[in-house]
C-alpha cells in the first residue's frame, strides 16, 4: 500500500499525480512528421486557429473574404494585433497562446510578433515535436486520418514512416456525409462502388474500411454528425453505418467513435470557423447502443445541454464510453461541470478529455488547462471522502487519474463484448 495521503497535502498529492500522468490524447488533427505540411505548427498557425479567427472577426472591420485573401502571416499579424495587442487575451483560445509561450520559456510580455516568429523558426521540426510532446506530457496522440484526402493518401502510399507517438484513426465523414463525392474518390483509389448501395458496393465499402483500418492500424473508426443525424432512417449514410461500418468494427473489435452535435456552416463566410452547435436527440444513441450490443461506441457530444443525458445513457450501456469536453465545451468552467457530473454518475469509467488540437503546440495549453481543472475536481471529490473519515492512498489517486486520462481508452479498445 502506498502511503496514505494526509488531508493537508491532498492538493499537492493530486496535482503531482495528475501532472505526471503520460497522456493518451484520443482525438486530434495532428500528424506525424512524415505527413509534411499536413502537420500544422508554429506561431502563424497558432494565431490563425479557427477559434481565434471567429473571435478576432468580432472586432475587425474588414470583410471575411478580405481577411481570408490575405496570406497566413498577414492574417496572423491581424489577429495578434486585434486580440493580443489591443485587447487582453482573456478568452480560452487567446490565453492558450500565452500558456504555450510561457511553457516554452518565452517572454509572454513581448508584443513584437517577430520575437516569437524567430523562436519557432529557430527550431528543427523533429526536435520541436519531441520538445512539445515532452512539455505537454504526452504518451501518444490519435490522428484524424482520411485516405480519401488526396494529400494524405499520397503519404500513406509512399512516404509514411511509423511514429508510435502518432496513432491512426479512420475518419469516415466523407463516406457518410457526402456519398456522391465519396463514390468518385473511392473509385479513384481502386474500389468499385456505384451510387446505389448495391450488394457489390456494400462489399467494396467494407473492403475499403477493412484494408485501411489494417493499413493504418487504426484504433477506431470515427465520424462527426449533425444534431439531427439519425442512424436508422434508411438514408445512404445510415445504411453505410449499419451495413458496412458496424460489421467491420465488430470484426476488427474497434470502437465506432461518434462526435455528435456540430451544426455545420451556420456562417459559411467564416469557413472552418463557421460551424456551430445544436442539441442532439439522445434517443438515437440509445437505439444504437441497444441494437448493436456487440459494437463499442466512443462518444462525445458538442452541446452542453446533452451532457447529463449522455452520462445517464452511459450508465445504461456498457458498450458506450463517454469521452472529452469537445470544442465549444473545452473551457475551464465547462470542463469542471462536465467532469463533476461524470464522476458523480460514472465514477471513473469515462475518458476525461481529448485535445482536438489542430496545431502541434496546442497540446501544451490544452493539457495544462485540462489537467489543472480536472485536478481541482478530483481534490474536491477526495476531500468529500476524507470528510467521512475515508483515507485515500497515492496508489488510488494514481489509478483513478491514469484511468480517466487514458487507461480507460486502452482497456475499452481491448474489451470484447
Ligand atoms: O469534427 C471534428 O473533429 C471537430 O473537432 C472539428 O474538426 C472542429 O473544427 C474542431 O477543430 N474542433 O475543435
Ligand atoms: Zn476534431
Amino acid at each position: 500500500m502506498i502511503d496514505l495521503v494526509d488531508r493537508r497535502y491532498l492538493v499537492d498529492a493530486v496535482n503531482k499525480v495528475v501532472n505526471s500522468i503520460p497522456i493518451t490524447d484520443i482525438h486530434t488533427h495532428l500528424y506525424s512528421e512524415c505527413f509534411g505540411s499536413l502537420l500544422l505548427y508554429g506561431i502563424d498557425e497558432l494565431l490563425t486557429y479557427h477559434y481565434l479567427v471567429s473571435e478576432a472577426m468580432r472586432h475587425i472591420e474588414m470583410g471575411y473574404d478580405s481577411f481570408y485573401s490575405m496570406g497566413k502571416a498577414q492574417q496572423a499579424e491581424c489577429i495578434w494585433d486585434t486580440l493580443f495587442v489591443r485587447k487582453t487575451p482573456l478568452s480560452e483560445s487567446a490565453r492558450s497562446v500565452i500558456t504555450i509561450f510561457n511553457r516554452l520559456g518565452l517572454d509572454v510580455n513581448i508584443k513584437n510578433l517577430n520575437y516569437y516568429r524567430d523562436y519557432f523558426e529557430s527550431r528543427t521540426l523533429s526536435a520541436h515535436i519531441d520538445h512539445v510532446l515532452e512539455v505537454a506530457g504526452i504518451k501518444c496522440v490519435v490522428m484524424t486520418n482520411d485516405p480519401l484526402d488526396k494529400a494524405e493518401h499520397a503519404v500513406w502510399e509512399n512516404g509514411y514512416k511509423k511514429d508510435n507517438r502518432f496513432k491512426a484513426a479512420l475518419r469516415v465523414d466523407r463516406l457518410l456525409n457526402n456519398w456522391e463525392e465519396a463514390v468518385l474518390l473511392l473509385r479513384g483509389i481502386g474500389y468499385k462502388v456505384d451510387s446505389d448501395l448495391s450488394e457489390g458496393t456494400i462489399d467494396e465499402i467494407k473492403r475499403f474500411l477493412l484494408e485501411w483500418i489494417e493499413k493504418m492500424d487504426a484504433l477506431y473508426c470515427g465520424v462527426s454528425v449533425t444534431p439531427n443525424f439519425t442512424f436508422f432512417d434508411g438514408t445512404i449514410g445510415a445504411r453505410i453505418i449499419e451495413e458496412c461500418i458496424l460489421p467491420v468494427c465488430r470484426l476488427k473489435n474497434i470502437p465506432f467513435t461518434l462526435m455528435i452535435g456540430v451544426k455545420r456552416q451556420v456562417n459559411p463566410d467564416l469557413r472552418l470557423a463557421g460551424d456551430s452547435v445544436g442539441k442532439a436527440e439522445i434517443k438515437e444513441l440509445e437505439r444504437l447502443c441497444l441494437k448493436y450490443t456487440k459494437n463499442k461506441f466512443l462518444v462525445t457530444i458538442l452541446s452542453l445541454e446533452n451532457q447529463h443525458e449522455l452520462v445517464i445513457t452511459a450508465r445504461k450501456f456498457r458498450n458506450l464510453m463517454v469521452f472529452g469536453c469537445w470544442w465549444f465545451l473545452n473551457s475551464p468552467a465547462l470542463i469542471d461541470f462536465i467532469t463533476r457530473i461524470r464522476l458523480e454518475w460514472l465514477g471513473t469509467s469515462f475518458i476525461a478529455q481529448h485535445s482536438d488540437c489542430r496545431v502541434l503546440e496546442q497540446l501544451i495549453s490544452k493539457w495544462v488547462h485540462s489537467r489543472t481543472v480536472i485536478s481541482e475536481v478530483l481534490v474536491n471529490k477526495y476531500s468529500e471522502l476524507y470528510d467521512m473519515g475515508y483515507q485515500v492512498t497515492e496508489e488510488q489517486i494514481q489509478k483513478d487519474a491514469s484511468n480517466i486520462f487514458g487507461e480507460n481508452f486502452w482497456s475499452f479498445l481491448n474489451k470484447t463484448l
